[in-house]
């Protein structure tokens, strides 16, 4: 059946060779599908969504639709490269993997002699979200190296941290079970971009008799889905949250006998939000008051109901403390414990897997050595002392993706920098590398996915053999180890031997979940007995939900949830969101024709009364600038924006949009700003 409609659509006719292959969606993206991938002998040519998948249930983005075109891509490195002019200018020649690997392993014995092992440092995110290629192989190298430590707080750490210090832990509820919500909040979060399950799920509630609101500053696709959209000033939410809680105890919405058992810092909570009344948040927040006293009303009498906690406001200076003060919300009307009621920030916490076997932290040299805040990566490459001489990028791409984008491009072109670049594409950041190295796609890997978001391991096995010369982040780390001579056993384990080292463990969730288990399974979900759960295991200091927290305090914030304003000063008229796009995965896709005029150009939405101040109308080309930089792009004039708030959607190649974003450190765990961005926009002059 498959056959024919093939050889219908290639035109030819008994001479193709399907079969077909189950993949995991590498992607950092919470939904981590399963994939059905086609085959016709050697070669991929069709990824779809598995129906089989109990969660991702067959539907998968239309991004990732497009893999057999990036994975066979003409522009896909093939081979190792040197460069040859000077850095910045693209020019380069192709080596040996071994000229290569003798001349990484040459200099970084040389820097080690000279300045140390911490003159080195990796960076690196997740391109590809396997265990073994994100934080295996890779990681033990560095801590057997000594390297520098890079803290990597780039995507949701501060969130993470203000959920911790409400509820002991960052995890939440199983998204399975938001088919019974009676109310969903999606707040600063696109998921119809960025959780498309999310959305199925909640559409499912819906048609149980479900009421969506999405809080957010942009009318996105979410805003369109969603039963009510509510617009907010950008970092604002923490006040918003207050006001909600203001009118839920003053209209006596909230459960009593659930914040007697399961809370602390109810009566302290109870004085501070007395001045959170609807009129004063309605100030900071531009949401009217009878908006808020609404919002409390509805959060406050439906159950269960679920918070869908988003990545996007907490990209703010005071992100860490929205999330926390989010996070009180479903305590008080005693949402956990009950199926679909509660909140969701992220979910990988459950997967503990044995990271210390896996990564090694015992194989340091120092104990102690220094870290790096990946937010800062220009500030660390001008001016840590001592001086960082090797920077090694692999899963990552901070030329486009890092803030202060001019800062890390100036450091990123010292000369005396030697960089090592590991990608499947010629990204910006290869422009400033001495070395590009070819990486597979995970088609051609072994590995295991966990997600952020649903609760099932995934195994991913080769599907085809590696491309050119390229090789994965765990042979490439292997490998140098050789040239290294680093010669303890871990370092000759094979991809088997670390999956089976990450499942030995003694995390409950996974117990039972072996390497043969997942070959037969190829998935298999988390045991997480309802025991264990919130509200009946809370892992805060007083083991109860902090609604006030001594550990904040001491931290030298306000104990209690609480709202601060942002910290770019005024000088610039406009706020700034460069949030994700739909049709790419961070910069990954970006460089994609077919999924570029599926984005258009880079665009900024901007209010009809910003735009006529400054003459502007839809389709003029602007220039947005600030202190730190400026950068292109069209205008869309509407009202899908507040006045003296303008957004624009991805990480475009070419378009430099963190030139204009700062590297200031969010309230809580070193978190990026990225949103606390205050720009000016002018018309672009034509020539
Ligand atoms: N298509 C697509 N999917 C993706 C990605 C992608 O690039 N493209 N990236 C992946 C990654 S790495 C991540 S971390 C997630 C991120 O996905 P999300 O968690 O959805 O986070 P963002 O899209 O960054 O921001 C979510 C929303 O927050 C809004 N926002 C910004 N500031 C504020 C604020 O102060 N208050 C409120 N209420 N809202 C605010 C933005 O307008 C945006 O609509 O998506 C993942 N999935
Ligand atoms: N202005 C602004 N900036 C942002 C954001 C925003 O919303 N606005 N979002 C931030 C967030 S939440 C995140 S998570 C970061 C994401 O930042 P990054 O993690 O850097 O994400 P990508 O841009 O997708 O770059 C990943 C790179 O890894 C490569 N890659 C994929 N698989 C492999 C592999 O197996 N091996 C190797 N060696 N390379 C591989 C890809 O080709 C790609 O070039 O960006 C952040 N930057
Ligand atoms: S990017 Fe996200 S939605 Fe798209 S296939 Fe991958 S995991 Fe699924
Ligand atoms: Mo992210």
């Amino acid at each position: 059946m498959l056959v024919t409609r093939f050889e219908a659509k290639l035109g030819v006719s008994g001479t193709v060779e399907l079969t077909q292959h189950l993949s995991v969606c590498p992607f950092d993206c919470p939904d981590t599908c399963s994939l059905m991938v086609l085959k016709d002998r050697d070669t991929i040519i069709k990824v779809t969504g598995n129906p089989g998948h109990p969660v991702t249930r067959g539907a998968i983005c239309d991004k990732v639709r497009h893999l057999p075109m990036r994975t066979y891509h003409p522009e896909r490195l093939m081979r190792p490269m040197r460069r040859l002019g000077p850095k910045g200018t693209l020019r380069f020649e192709p080596i040996s993997w071994d000229a290569a690997y003798a001349e990484i392993s040459e200099r970084f014995r040389s820097i080690i002699q000279t300045h140390g092992p911490e003159a080195i440092l990796p960076y690196s995110f997740y391109g590809n979200m396997g265990i073994l290629n994100a934080e295996g192989m890779d990681r033990r190298f560095f801590n057997r190296l000594g390297s520098s430590v890079l803290d990597r707080t780039i995507c949701n750490s501060s969130g993470a941290e203000g959920f911790r210090y409400t509820m002991g832990v960052n995890a939440g509820l199983d998204p399975e079970d938001t088919v019974n919500s009676k109310l969903i909040i999606v707040w600063g979060a696109n998921i119809v971009s960025t959780n498309m399950h999310q959305v199925l799920y909640a559409n499912e509630a819906r048609k149980r008799g479900a009421q969506i609101i999405h809080i957010d500053v942009q009318e996105n696709r979410t805003a369109r889905w969603a039963d009510w959209y509510v617009p907010v000033l950008p970092g604002t939410d923490a006040a918003l949250a207050l006001g909600m809680m203001h009118v839920m105890v003053r209209d006596n919405l909230v459960n009593h006998p659930f914040i007697e058992r399961y809370t602390q810092g109810y009566p302290e909570l109870v004085a501070h939000l007395h001045q959170f009344t609807p009129e004063y948040v309605s100030n900071i927040t531009r949401v009217p008051a009878d908006d808020i006293v609404r919002l409390g009303h509805i959060y406050g009498s439906t159950s269960p109901s679920f918070i869908r906690i988003g990545n996007g406001l907490q990209h703010h200076d005071n992100g860490g403390m929205i999330v926390r003060a989010i996070t009180c919300l479903p305590a008080l009307t005693g949402q956990w414990g009950l199926v679909g009621g509660g909140a969701l920030k992220g979910n990988s916490w459950y997967a503990g897997l044995n990271t210390a076997a896996v990564q090694r932290p015992d194989l340091r040299p120092n104990r102690h050595a220094r870290t790096i805040n990946m937010n800062q990566l220009g500030e660390a490459l001008l001016r840590a002392t001592p001086p960082i001489q090797s920077l090694f990028v692999y899963n990552s791409n901070p030329a486009v993706v890092a803030p202060n984008q001019n800062k890390v491009r100036e450091g990123l072109l010292r000369e005396d920098l030697f960089t090592v670049v590991h990608d499947l594409f010629l990204t910006d950041t290869c422009l400033y590398a001495d070395l590009v190295l070819p990486a597979t796609s995970h088609f051609e890997n072994l590995d295991i996915y966990k997600s952020y978001w649903h609760l099932y391991l995934q195994l991913q096995e080769p599907i085809i053999e590696p491309l050119g010369e390229c090789k994965s982040n765990f042979t490439l780390f292997q490998e140098l180890a050789q040239w290294m001579a680093f010669d303890e056993a871990c370092f000759r384990e094979t991809e088997e031997d670390m999956i089976r080292t990450a499942l030995d463990t003694g995390n409950q969730y996974i117990k039972g979940i072996t390497y043969e288990r997942l070959k037969e399974e190829k998935w298999v979900k988390l045991m997480v007995p309802s025991h264990d759960q919130f509200p009946h295991h809370i892992p805060t200091p007083s083991g109860k939900i902090e609604l006030y927290s001594q550990a904040l305090s001491e931290a030298g914030l306000s104990g209690l949830p609480d709202y601060t304003p942002l910290k770019e000063p005024m000088t610039y008229p406009l706020h700034l969101i460069s949030g994700p796009n739909h049709h790419f995965l961070n910069s990954t896709f970006a460089n994609l024709a077919s999924l570029q005029r599926k984005a258009h150009v880079p665009e900024i939405a901007m209010h009809e009364d910003d735009a006529s101040m400054r003459n502007l109308k839809t389709g003029d080309q602007v220039i947005l600038w600030n202190d730190r930089g400026h950068c292109t792009m069209r205008v869309r004039v509407g009202r899908e924006v507040m006045s003296g708030v303008v957004v624009s959607q991805g990480l475009w190649w070419t378009e430099a949009v963190n030139a204009l974003t700062s590297d200031r450190l969010s309230d809580l765990g070193g978190g990026a700003t990225f949103f606390s961005t205050r720009v000016d926009v002018v018309k672009a002059p034509t020539d």
